[in-house]
């Protein structure tokens, strides 16, 4: 590629010109934006250790009453990013949510989607538009753009997840916002979303309009997904084992902007994931293992810690238990890449 004239290749005054009338010349910045063959990708190859985090979580919670924080989060940075900016990758937020018993995390409803992936304790439960979903280690919780939605927890000890949001999609699009709402009165039965697409291949068929775009299932129970990839590595000795979370009603990814998945590591297995240009996050619902992108140093896991990876690189999972599985949900950009024809 040609070297192109810099900034400083023109005249100061003509500069001066330019940026009181709010113009840039392209050339200078050109290959910045459009670098040759492989993208700038400002998303680390990093591992959240959640057992570091969560002294800091529950000094949170004695720090910071329900009534000053609504949502009493720890966000998951990546600092290529810029810790300020609270993205994970481009369009992804994570942040890990404590709620102590008897507190409530008030009504509301935002244009972000928001999945949970519930990382340590019992007994709490979100209310989605009137549905209260029970909250279980690995368990996904679905709250989609504009669903009012409220936790709660009647349980003992703390309860901690991971919300992983579209939120710096939405934010950078200039579509970020919320409402407040009262508290919910339940007017569906428990987890009855759930109850209602658990047969497989089989819908409920009522009488009025479905909306098959929006993801309507909103529990997805970690003891079913974990079942599904043991069943599979009956059938299959080798290959990766992964699956894809997906709305029953489409077959389509959960929301338009974050893919949801899972991964199960065979004891003792080291695996390459296919290179892919979406960067990508790990939740380690079970096992130990490292991680390693494009040969680097590898980085080691453990289950309830979080992960993230560039896109474009070679990833490399290795289970370092040769006796038992391991375990991880995945969440990525592949549905955006797919629809911007980018995949
Ligand atoms: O639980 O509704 O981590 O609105 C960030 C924004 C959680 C939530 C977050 C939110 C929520």
């Amino acid at each position: 590629m040609h070297q192109l004239g810099t900034l400083e290749d023109l005249p100061q005054e003509y500069r001066d010109q330019l940026t009181q009338k709010n113009l840039v010349p392209l050339w200078p910045n050109m290959r910045a934006v459009l670098p040759p063959r492989v993208p700038t990708r400002k998303t680390g190859t990093l591992c959240w250790d959640y057992q570091t985090i969560r002294p800091l979580l529950l000094e949170a919670g004695q720090l910071t009453p329900m009534e000053k924080a609504e949502r009493r989060v720890l966000v998951l940075a990546n600092p290529g990013h810029g810790l300020s900016n609270m993205q994970a990758t481009p369009s992804i937020y994570m942040g890990l949510q404590l709620i102590l018993p008897g507190e409530t995390a008030p009504n509301h409803r935002h244009t972000p989607n928001a999945v949970r992936i519930i990382v340590e304790g019992e007994g709490a439960f979100t209310t989605v538009d009137g549905e209260p979903c029970r909250m279980e280690r690995g368990d996904l919780i679905l709250t989609p753009a504009g669903k009012w939605h409220e936790h709660h927890h009647e349980g003992e000890g703390p309860i901690v997840w991971l919300d992983v949001l579209d939120l710096p999609l939405i934010y950078q699009l200039e579509g970020s916002w919320a409402m407040e709402g009262q508290p919910q009165v339940p007017s569906l039965a428990r987890d009855k979303s759930f109850a209602d697409y658990s047969a497989a291949g089989v819908v409920p068929n009522i009488n009025f309009e479905r909306d098959t775009q929006t993801a309507p299932m909103l529990r997805y129970p970690w003891q079913k997904t974990r079942a599904c990839l043991v069943e599979m590595a009956t059938h299959y000795a080798e290959g990766l084992l992964r699956i894809s979370y997906v709305n029953p009603e489409n077959g389509k990814s959960l929301f338009p902007s974050i893919g949801f998945g899972a991964i199960m590591l065979r004891p003792g297995e080291v695996i390459s994931l296919p290179r892919r240009t979406t960067p990508c996050i790990f939740h380690v619902v079970e096992g130990q293992g490292s991680l390693s992108v494009d040969q680097g140093t590898a980085l080691q896991w453990v289950e309830k810690d979080t992960l993230s990876a560039p896109g474009y690189s070679d990833i490399t999972f290795s289970n370092t238990n040769s006796e038992a599985p391991a375990f991880l949900i995945t969440a990525d950009e592949s549905p955006l890449h797919q629809y911007l024809g980018i995949y």
